[in-house]
C-alpha cells in the first residue's frame, strides 16, 4: 500500500498495463493525472492538434501493436471532439480507453459551463461508459475499463472522472497485477461436438475454402489457419479490409473479396463447396449480404468469439463460439487422424484464380488505357509498390484513389493493413498511421490518402514533427472529393456540387510544417521519391497529382457505401 496523490494512482495503474503512450490535449480538468506525467520517461503524452486525432492515433496503435491505447482529454468539447474516433475503434475493435476529466459534481446538471452528459454520448460508440462515483472508486473503475476493454470482442470504453475526485486527493494505492482483476490466460475453446461436426464436413469437401476474418489477427491465429488450409487444401481469401490475416505469398492465397477487392476472390468463393468463416463475421463489406459472392449452396462453418455474430448475417451449418487460433488448432487435430487427401482439381482451380489475379494487376503498368497524363491513380500502384519496404504498415484512407489500395498491395505479416473499418470516417489515414508507427516503431509506416482526406488532419504533420515520427504519408492528388463527384457525375446528372477542391501543394505544405515534401508527377518518378521518403527518416509527404478519371462506383445511391 502506498499513499500517493490520486491522479498518480491513475498513471500506476495504466503503467501496470504496459500503457506507454498517451493521446490527447490538455485541459483543466485533466491537470490532476497530466501534471504526475512530469519528469517521468516511461510513459509518454502525445499532445495532438484536435482529440479526434488523439483517437485515430490511439485507434492505431492499439490495432498495430495488439495492446490497449489511451486517450485522457477534458471536459465538454475536448472529449467531445473524440467522438469520431472512438466510434471508429467502436467499429474496428480496438480497445482504447478514454479517461475523460469532468466538470467537478457541483456543475453537473445544472448547465455549468462545459457540463454535458458525456456518458450518455459515448454510450453507443463504447462498450461501457461509466461515470466514476468516488475517489475511493477511481481504482475499481479503471480495472472494470481495461477488463471490458480486452475480454472477448475488444473495444473502446469510456470513464469520466469528475475533477473534483482527483483534484488534490490522495489515498492509500494498492497495485495489482492485470492477471489479478481480468483474465489474461487461456483461450476460449470450440465446443467438442461442433468441432466434430465442423470437421466432418470439412473432410467431405472438395472445394473447400477458408475466408479470415479480423478475429484471425486478434488471436494472433495466421500460422493455425494456414497448417489447417494446408492439411485441406483450402483456398486462402482474407476478409474485407483484413487482407494481412493471411499471407498473401501463399500459393493458397487469391485475394480479398468485396468491393475495393478482387474478382478472382468472389469466383473462388462462389464456387466453393464448404466455407469456413475463422473469425470472420461475414460482413456486409465482404459478402454484400446477400449471394452475389457466396453461394447459397454452399455450406458454412463460422467461428466466433462473440456468440451474437454465429449465424447472424447467413444460415450456418456449423457455428462455434471460440477463440479463431484454439479452434484452428482444434480442426487441425480432428482432421489429422483422418490423413491428408490431395485435391489436385481445386488445388489447379486457386492456382488459376492467383495468376489472373497477378496478370490484372501486373497488366496496369502497361494498358494503353491507363497511361498518359495526368497520370491515372491505378498507374501509381506498381510504381509505389516497388519502394514499399517489406515489413511496411499501411493505413488506407477512405476515398476512390486510396480504396484501390486494398486489392494492390500484399502483406506477409500480420498487423500491416488498417482502415476506416466500416466506419468510413474520412480523415483517418495520417493519425491512424501514425499511431501504428508509435505502436510498432521497429516496422515501417505509410498512409495513403487523397486530397480531400489529407486535409481533414495535415495539422498533425506537427505532431509528427515535434515527435520526430518516421513516417511517409502519399496524397493521391485529383483535386477533388473524388468518391462523391463520381457519384454525382454516374448518378446525378453531372451535376457537381461541393467536390472540387482547390489545393495547396501539399509537399511544399510538409515542408512548412517541418516535414520532408517530394513531388512525383510521373510514374517513372514516384519509387525514387517514395523511397527518398523513406530514407529520410523523419515524416515525409509524397504528393502524386493524378487525373480525375477515376473507375465509376458500381453501386447505385443507397445501394452501400460509398467512401
Ligand atoms: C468524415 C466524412 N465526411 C464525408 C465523407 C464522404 N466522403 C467519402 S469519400 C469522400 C471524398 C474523398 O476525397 P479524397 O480524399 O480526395 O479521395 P478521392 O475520392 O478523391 O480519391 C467524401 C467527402 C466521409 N466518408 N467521411
Ligand atoms: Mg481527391
Amino acid at each position: 500500500m502506498t499513499h500517493m496523490s490520486a491522479g498518480q494512482a491513475v498513471i500506476e495503474m495504466l503503467r501496470a498495463e504496459g500503457v506507454d503512450h498517451i493521446f490527447g490535449i490538455c485541459g483543466t480538468t485533466t491537470n490532476n493525472i497530466l501534471t504526475e506525467l512530469h519528469g517521468r520517461d516511461d510513459i509518454r503524452f502525445v499532445d495532438t492538434r484536435h482529440e479526434q486525432n488523439a483517437a485515430f492515433m490511439a485507434y492505431g496503435y492499439a490495432r498495430a501493436s495488439g495492446k490497449p491505447a489511451v486517450c485522457l482529454t477534458t471536459s465538454g468539447p475536448g472529449t467531445i471532439n473524440l467522438i469520431t474516433g472512438i466510434a471508429l475503434a467502436y467499429k474496428g475493435r480496438a480497445p482504447v480507453i478514454v479517461i475523460a476529466g469532468d466538470v467537478p459534481r457541483e456543475f453537473i446538471d445544472r448547465d455549468g459551463n462545459q457540463a454535458f452528459d458525456l456518458v450518455n454520448l459515448f454510450k453507443p460508440i463504447t462498450y461501457m461508459a461509466q461515470h466514476v462515483q468516488s475517489t475511493e472508486r477511481v481504482q475499481e473503475a479503471v480495472h472494470n475499463a481495461f477488463r471490458t476493454a480486452l475480454s472477448g470482442k475488444r473495444g473502446p470504453v469510456m470513464l469520466n472522472i469528475p475533477r473534483d475526485l482527483l483534484d488534490y486527493k490522495t489515498i492509500d494505492y494498492q497495485a495489482r497485477t492485470p492477471a489479478s482483476y481480468r483474465a489474461t490466460d487461456g483461450r476460449v475453446q470450440g465446443d467438442r461436438e461442433a468441432i466434430a461436426r465442423a470437421a466432418a464436413l470439412l473432410a467431405s469437401a472438395e472445394r473447400p475454402l477458408l475466408i479470415g476474418g479480423g478475429g484471425i489477427i486478434d488471436s494472433d491465429a495466421g500460422d493455425d489457419a494456414v497448417k489447417l488450409a494446408e492439411h485441406l487444401d483450402m483456398a486462402l481469401i482474407p476478409s474485407y479490409g483484413h487482407s494481412d490475416s493471411l499471407p498473401n505469398s501463399h500459393a493458397l492465397f487469391i485475394g480479398m473479396p468485396g468491393w475495393r477487392g478482387s474478382p478472382e476472390a468472389h469466383e473462388a468463393i462462389h464456387h466453393a463447396d464448404v466455407v469456413l468463416a475463422l473469425g470472420s463475421r461475414l460482413s456486409q463489406s465482404t459478402t454484400a449480404w446477400n449471394y452475389s459472392i457466396l453461394n447459397p449452396a454452399s455450406k458454412i462453418i463460422q467461428v466466433d468469439i462473440d456468440s451474437a455474430e454465429v449465424g447472424r448475417n447467413f444460415a450456418v451449418e456449423v457455428g462455434i463460439v471460440g477463440d479463431a487460433r484454439a479452434v484452428a488448432q482444434q480442426l487441425l487435430e480432428a482432421l489429422r487422424a483422418s490423413g491428408k487427401k490431395t485435391k489436385p482439381g481445386w488445388l489447379a482451380e486457386i492456382a488459376q484464380h492467383k495468376e489472373k489475379r497477378r496478370a490484372r494487376l501486373a497488366a496496369e503498368a502497361h494498358l494503353p488505357t491507363l497511361s498518359g497524363e495526368p497520370m491515372k491513380p491505378q498507374r501509381a500502384y506498381p510504381e509505389i509498390n516497388k519502394a514499399l519496404p517489406k515489413d511496411c504498415m499501411v493505413t488506407i484512407d477512405a476515398g476512390i484513389c486510396p480504396g484501390l489500395a486494398y486489392d494492390r498491395f500484399a502483406y506477409d505479416l500480420p498487423r500491416s493493413v488498417f482502415n476506416y473499418a466500416g466506419h468510413g470516417g474520412l480523415g483517418m489515414g495520417l493519425c491512424t498511421s501514425l499511431g501504428t508507427k508509435l505502436g510498432r516503431p521497429e516496422r515501417a509506416a505509410m498512409s495513403i490518402q487523397g486530397d480531400g482526406g489529407f486535409m481533414y488532419s495535415i495539422q498533425e504533420l506537427n505532431t509528427a514533427v515535434r515527435f520526430r515520427i518516421p513516417h511517409v504519408s502519399i496524397v493521391l492528388n485529383n483535386g477533388c472529393h473524388g468518391s462523391e463527384k463520381a457519384q454525382q457525375l454516374r448518378f446525378w446528372n453531372s451535376k457537381y456540387v461541393a467536390v472540387d477542391l482547390d489545393n495547396p501543394r501539399f509537399d511544399k505544405a510538409a515542408e512548412v510544417f517541418g516535414a520532408q515534401g517530394f513531388y512525383a508527377e510521373r510514374p517513372q518518378d514516384i519509387a525514387g521519391a517514395v523511397s527518398a521518403a523513406f530514407a529520410c527518416g523523419g515524416p515525409a509527404v509524397v504528393e502524386i497529382p493524378v487525373s480525375q478519371d477515376f473507375p465509376l462506383p458500381s453501386k447505385a445511391p443507397g445501394g452501400g457505401a460509398a467512401h
